[in-house]
């Protein structure tokens, strides 16, 4: 029996597999990190002893605190660049872009395996690569040239076929498979692409849905590299970084989904989760006060070149304030060169810089109650900055059709081709510095030492600092932007901030408690893959997470940071039972007591050898510390 395309990369890059615990360990060629959990990740790295790195690429881009209001985000930026110049890897000076859109143009190469600290690491895997976003942890682990530890995932077949009608896009093929599998169902599988409908579907769309299967969960997602995926290379100079991979016809999935485009609607995320989906239909005459265009989802050439037909000769609504973020230096250069540019200033729109910007959090918050509509990829609550805001995900023509009438509207009967595409790409930028290997690293005073992790403890007291529902975010638990972001390197500090958005004294209970424990229910921590949301909880005294289920990447952290993920999985015994609570735990088992209501549960502890030494230590650092 044939191979599906995922399993195919994974066993080229299999180190072990153990099938008591179905965990495998994957060897890494590429890393990346960005600068907001990149500052981490390197501090992390250097703790490890080695000279350079030890992967076969390592980049380390700068888009996401990059606007430098006092000192503190620009003595990230030049740590960020004297440790890549020292340690061997190339840097993306802030500018350049978004680090998905830029590792595509410049990097991603069919068939490699890449481990990111950013959750839309997927995205390359529209290039045919097994991309996986990760804690800076695991990536600094990978740097050093350790493998890095999955659940085997299930690899779920999804057959496309037909073809999109006009004016409906890639984000809505995405869009429509959040709605059918919702934020928690892609947890543990590869989400892998194939099918005639592929075909019409160009390397910044299939990234487009690559980078959204992080809004379900996944582990990552993935398409064939095919004659789409060397038409994209070859544009960019990099034809000879092409290598047809390809399922074989008759392998098998674990599950499978077959979807016909030519049924597909435009569709939108509605507030305030992504798996929250209705019709553009539907949501015809919401009055819309501003629109966002950019992000790693949706910032491509093609994506602004689409966005600029619809713009063309008309004006943006009086009422509608629209704002344009090229992915990158790359796709900003290009649209200045062949008019798409003047088309957008004509109609009205600002331009922002090539960074993340707006998505996380970085200016360009709404108005009071403020209808925004973005091509982004996350809608969760108080991420835009305005607590009140309703925020839509839609695609760049649904987003720039609303620009123009004012309210949520489908691009229906337009001319989405208006401008040639098939122009140079610039092939080189001067914001990437290639490293020498010289130098000292440069740590200004925004840079703290991390601190020292105690381990828990097998037995402990503690109270409930906070009860949760279904589906808490990152963003709930450490939330990002402009005020907080600058404190990424600084755990003491950005610790003040941890539930702020939904519990201004958590941090104050925690405090005065010496710490304790979360309850919450299905899903604890979707989202980014922010290890600040593990690291400043225990930083703050929390020793353990009694949920029913959690995110896989949030749950990797807690376990890399000291703190015990309890699962209940369906137990009745719900997080609502809990206050004073006494753990007790071993390598077999795991008891909750309730001290106040005497109650008491025994679960299995399902945790891996491997997790359970790192909880036992107090976390991965201290157990590679120790082996030095
Ligand atoms: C996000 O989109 O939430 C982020 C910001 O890119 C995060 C990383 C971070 O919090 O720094 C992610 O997706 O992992
Ligand atoms: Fe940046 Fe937004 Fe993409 Fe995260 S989702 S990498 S913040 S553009």
């Amino acid at each position: 029996m044939g191979e599906n395309l995922a399993n195919k990369i994974l066993n080229q890059h299999l180190v072990s597999y153990d099938e008591k615990s179905n965990m495998m360990q994957i060897k890494m060629d590429y890393t990346l990190t960005q600068d907001a959990t990149g500052t981490l990740a390197y501090l992390e790295f250097m703790q490890m002893g080695k000279e350079k790195v030890q992967t076969e690429l390592s980049v380390s881009y700068v888009d996401h605190n990059t606007l430098q209001n006092g000192f503190m985000n620009a003595d990230d930026h030049r740590f960020l660049q004297t440790v890549a110049n020292k340690y061997g890897i190339v840097f993306s000076k802030p500018g350049n872009g978004i680090c998905h859109q830029v590792n595509l143009e410049r990097f991603a190469v069919p068939g490699k395996t890449m481990i990111g600290s950013d959750s839309h690491t997927p995205t390359a895997g529209g290039m045919g690569m097994i991309a996986i976003g990760a804690g800076g942890l695991d990536v600094a682990c990978s740097m050093a040239g350790m493998p890095y530890s999955i659940v085997k995932p299930k690899i779920v077949g999804i057959e496309l076929k037909g073809k999109l009608k006009p004016g409906v896009s890639a984000k809505d093929i995405i869009i429509h498979i959040i709605r059918l599998l919702t934020v928690k169902g892609g947890v543990n599988k590869i989400l892998e692409y194939y099918g005639e409908g592929i075909l019409s579907l160009s390397v910044p769309e299939r990234a487009t849905i690559c980078n959204m299967g992080a809004e379900v969960g996944a582990t990552t997602s993935i398409f064939p590299a095919d004659e789409k995926t060397l038409e994209f290379l070859t544009l960019q100079g990099r034809e000879k970084d092409f290598k047809k991979l390809v399922r074989d016809d008759d392998c098998t999935y674990d599950e499978n989904i077959v979807l016909d485009l030519n049924e597909i609607e435009p569709l939108a995320s509605c507030p305030h989760s992504p798996d929250n989906v209705k019709t553009i239909k539907e949501l015809s005459g919401v009055k819309v006060d501003q629109v966002l265009i950019g992000s790693c989802t949706n910032s491509s050439l093609s994506d602004l070149a689409k966005v600029a037909s619809i713009l063309k000769g008309k004006k943006v609504n009086k009422d509608v304030s629209l704002a344009i973020a090229p992915g990158s230096s790359q796709v900003l250069k290009m649209i200045t060169e062949n008019g798409i540019l003047s088309t957008l200033l004509d109609a009205g729109a600002r331009i922002l810089e090539s960074a993340c910007g707006p998505c996380i959090g970085m200016g360009q918050s709404p108005k009071t109650n403020g209808v925004s509509l973005r091509t982004f990829n996350r809608n969760f609550y108080a991420r835009s900055g305005t607590e009140s805001a309703n925020v839509y995900l839609v695609s760049p023509e649904t987003a720039a059709a609303s620009a123009i009438s004012g309210h949520i509207s489908a691009a229906e009967n337009m001319d989405l081709n208006q401008f040639d595409l098939n122009i140079t790409y610039p092939k080189d930028s001067n914001l990437l510095i290639y490293p020498d290997f010289t130098g000292e690293v440069e740590m200004g005073p925004n840079i703290k030492k991390f601190p020292d992790l105690k381990p828990i403890g097998n037995n402990f007291e503690a109270k409930v600092m906070i009860s949760l529902e279904d589906n808490i975010t990152t963003d709930h638990i450490m939330p990002a932007g402009s005020k907080v972001l600058p404190y990424r390197s600084n755990i003491e500090k950005i610790s003040e901030f941890v539930f702020s958005s939904i519990d201004t004294e958590f941090a104050n209970r925690c405090k005065a408690n010496g710490g304790g424990v979360i309850v919450a229910k299905n899903n604890y921590g979707q989202g980014s893959s922010r290890e600040h949301a593990a690291i400043a909880p225990r930083y703050l005294g929390i020793r353990s997470v009694i949920a029913n289920s959690f995110a896989r990447i949030h749950r990797k952290n807690l376990i890399n940071f000291g703190i015990l993920p309890i699962e209940l999985g369906n137990q009745s015994f719900t997080a609502d039972l809990l206050d004073d609570v006494k753990v007790s735990y071993d390598r077999n088992k795991i008891t909750i007591q309730n001290l106040t209501k005497n109650i008491k549960l025994e679960i299995e502890n399902i945790l891996s050898d491997e997790e359970y030494e790192l909880i036992e230590c107090g976390g991965l650092l201290n157990k590679i510390k120790s082996s030095l």
